[in-house]
């Protein structure tokens, strides 16, 4: 196609002019969603594979499903992060095109997670469509494109970033990110299996150590540490910057966990599993905090059951309990201890990539 010819003529005017006026964020969504286009061509036609007409069509729909249509936060901070690293100059054709293939990575990457996370939790739609296992004629193929989505990292790591210096520590940086993505989702999931479905084992403790792993890492500390690797910075140098990625991370999860029991499904593009999944949700762990003797029984008898009478009388003791409000002082709460520690931080342009990471998610509604 012909913007894939484009856009790889870097040296292009037209792109060159595109780059330039991309100060404005629909134009920085556009230019990141052309990045996309040429992303996946290369891989249709990537040639360690013979591909018929219809294996191609197949990987082209599970791709326009699957990574294109998130909110694509997670990608979009990696060019934002690089750009505030680089304080104000302007970036290379280059940069701009480099920043946006690793942010589409950790789209890759969140779109596997996403595909398989589905499948385990069970779950019906995802960003306002039926999950792609749900869809007729893909069901357990999708575990199959689950394993795709993630070689496909790799091989846009290598083709774009292999003369790159850094790019033994992003390879190892992706597979470390991995590692503790899945195991974040293993104690998820054994925790609700463990034995006999006790609630008597959830407590504020093992919900962090969970949240921390399953979404922390791969969602904070991943786009931000790409755009240090990319701005030619040691990770290792940067360990309080992820201490605090974690923190945010944790904060995402809790609203993820509130929004998946009191947000409207329609705006939130997904319909809540928690409570039938018998989850250690930040909820549940509060609910079992403030709970009457008479209260717990209700939530012993009712929680992690499929029937919707039972979920109904769990999300009516949240709402007596005012878990709603319990958690919007833990957001305002969180939100001053984030600000806090961002502030401390010595660096002016990494203050700036802290802000402007809580800023995209505080009080969000999806
Ligand atoms: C989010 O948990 C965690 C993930 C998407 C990580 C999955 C990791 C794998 C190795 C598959 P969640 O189930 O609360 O997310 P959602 O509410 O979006 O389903
Ligand atoms: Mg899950
Ligand atoms: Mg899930
Ligand atoms: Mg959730």
């Amino acid at each position: 196609p012909s913007h894939h010819l484009h856009l790889r003529s870097l040296g292009g005017s037209l792109y060159r002019r595109r780059i330039q006026s991309s100060s404005m964020e629909t134009d920085l969504k556009s230019t990141f969603l052309n990045v996309y286009s040429v992303l996946k061509s290369d891989l249709l036609h990537d040639p360690s594979f013979e591909f018929t007409n219809e294996s191609r069509l197949w990987v082209d729909r599970m791709l326009d499903y699957n990574v294109r249509g998130g909110k694509l936060n997670r990608g979009l901070s990696v060019v934002d992060s690089f750009k505030l690293l680089k304080q104000g100059n302007d970036l290379t054709e280059q940069e701009v095109f480099l920043s946006c293939a690793l942010g589409w990575c950790i789209e890759w990457l969140q779109a596997y997670f996403l595909v398989l996370d589905d499948i385990m939790d069970n779950s019906v739609t995802r960003r306002g469509q039926p999950c792609w296992f749900r869809v007729p004629q893909v069901g357990m193929v999708a575990i199959n494109d689950g394993i795709l989505l993630r070689n496909h990292i790799h091989r846009i790591l290598k083709k774009h970033f292999r003369d790159k210096p850094y790019y033994v520590d992003l390879v190892d940086l992706f597979n470390e990110v991995e590692l503790q993505t899945a195991c974040g989702q293993m104690i998820d999931l054994i925790t609700t299996f463990e034995g006999e479905k006790d609630l008597a084992k959830y407590s504020l403790s093992i919900h962090r150590r969970i949240v921390q792993y399953k979404t922390a890492y791969y969602s904070f500390y991943l786009p931000v540490a790409c755009a240090l690797l990319m701005a030619g910075e040691n990770l290792e140098n940067h360990i309080d910057v992820k201490n605090v990625l974690v923190d945010m991370g944790i904060y995402f999860q809790v609203q993820d966990d509130y929004l998946d029991c009191f947000a409207d499904p329609e705006t939130l593009g997904k319909i809540g599993t928690d409570i039938e999944d018998f989850k250690c949700s930040w909820l549940v762990v509060k609910a079992l905090e403030r709970c009457s003797e008479e209260q717990t029984k209700i939530l012993y008898e009712n929680y992690g059951k499929p029937d919707p009478s039972n979920v109904a009388k769990v999300k009516d003791l949240y709402k007596e309990l005012d878990l709603e409000g319990v958690f919007m002082d833990y957001e305002s709460k969180s939100y001053e201890k984030l600000t806090g520690a961002i502030e401390g931080h010595q660096s002016k342009a990494i203050q700036a990539v802290l802000k402007s990471f809580l800023a995209k998610i505080y009080k969000r509604q999806k």
